[in-house]
């Protein structure tokens, strides 16, 4: 079984690599719950939702929400007067219901992420990092905000002060997490912020020591090329972690603890050195994803890179 560690939406597209390249019955994901939030009283959950759905097959070509999703019951919510910058399609507001009617019968968070995978034919085991609610605080220079008022509802405009995963010291890991660490065949950590993705599931206590008793078999790969984020504001979110630079190199050190082999773009293949220096293997390749193939070959390069051919 390949363990591979994600956020959102780079994270997806290289699951979906994975699931091409392995099988999904081969293929375990373990997923940030950092920017779930609530909304209308239901709970969200964008990055399980988005590798759940990109797994199923029916994820949006923006890379969140459901295809061809409309959004009528969001404009009726707006007439009446509710906040409607968060962008829930009617049928993805089905799965938040769901998973909220779920929740409220008593069932773990892991629960209702199997029940979904299942109804949606998932076959890979999909899990959040934990059942207990950690939530990513964004704090700029105008206050506290909830990852998705900061990314979403402000557009990551603002500088970052300071990120806090609160909740995460008495947070445990899901259920199976670190049996599914200890006996994946390989790890992969997928190409998400290494701080508000990957970072929180790594801030799980007991997480990233028993990743770094497989340091060996895991294999990271980068989310900046040409010193620059593939998606999203991740530079932001490096700086506000107090990184001082955006740089394949940067990722290999944060990641030297966990994981022996680093793949980054061959764009960046001047940095090789750099990251060799830090005992990580550097292996590059087109890290960039913009189609299907592209996911599948990005995928067997990376399981190729740890001796999975
Ligand atoms: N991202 C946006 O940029 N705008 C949205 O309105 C939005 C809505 C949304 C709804 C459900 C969902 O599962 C994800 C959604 N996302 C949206 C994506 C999400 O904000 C981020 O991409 C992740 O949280 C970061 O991984």
């Amino acid at each position: 079984m390949i363990l591979a560690l994600s956020g959102g939406t780079g994270g997806a597209k290289l699951l979906d690599g994975l699931s091409q390249a392995v099988g999904q019955a081969d293929l375990a994901a373990v997923v940030n719950t950092g920017d779930d939030g609530d909304f209308y009283g239901l709970r969200v959950c964008p990055d399980l939702d988005i590798c759940l759905y990109t797994l199923a097959g029916v994820v949006a070509e923006r890379g969140w929400g459901f295809a061809d999703d409309t959004f009528r019951c969001l404009e009726g919510l707006q007439t009446y007067g509710q906040q409607a910058w968060f962008g829930l399609g009617d049928r993805d507001l089905a799965t938040h219901i769901h998973r909220t009617v779920l929740l409220a019968q008593g069932r773990s968070l892991s629960e209702t992420i199997d029940d979904l995978a299942m109804r949606l034919g998932v076959e890979a085991s999909v899990m959040p990092m934990t059942d207990a609610p950690v939530r990513t605080r964004i704090t700029t220079p105008t206050g506290p905000k909830t990852f998705q008022e900061y990314l979403v509802r402000d557009g990551a405009a603002e500088t970052i002060d300071r990120i806090e995963m609160v909740g995460i010291d008495a947070a445990v890991p899901a259920p199976g997490l670190i049996d599914a660490i200890k006996n994946a065949e390989r790890i992969v950590i997928c190409p998400s912020s290494p701080v508000v993705s990957i970072g929180t599931i790594l801030g799980v206590p007991g997480v990233r020591s028993a990743l770094a008793a497989r340091r060996a078999d895991c294999v990271a790969v980068s989310p900046i090329v040409g010193r620059r984020p593939v998606e999203g504001p991740a530079d932001r979110f490096l700086a506000g972690a107090g990184y001082p630079e955006c740089s394949a190199t940067q990722m290999a050190r944060i990641y030297a603890d966990v994981a022996a082999t680093f793949v980054l773009d061959d764009r960046d293949a001047d940095e090789c050195a750099a990251i060799a220096a830090l005992a990580v293997e550097p292996v590059t390749t087109d890290a960039l994803m913009p189609d299907r193939a592209s996911r599948a070959r990005l995928a067997s390069r990376t399981l190729d890179a740890v001796g999975v051919s």
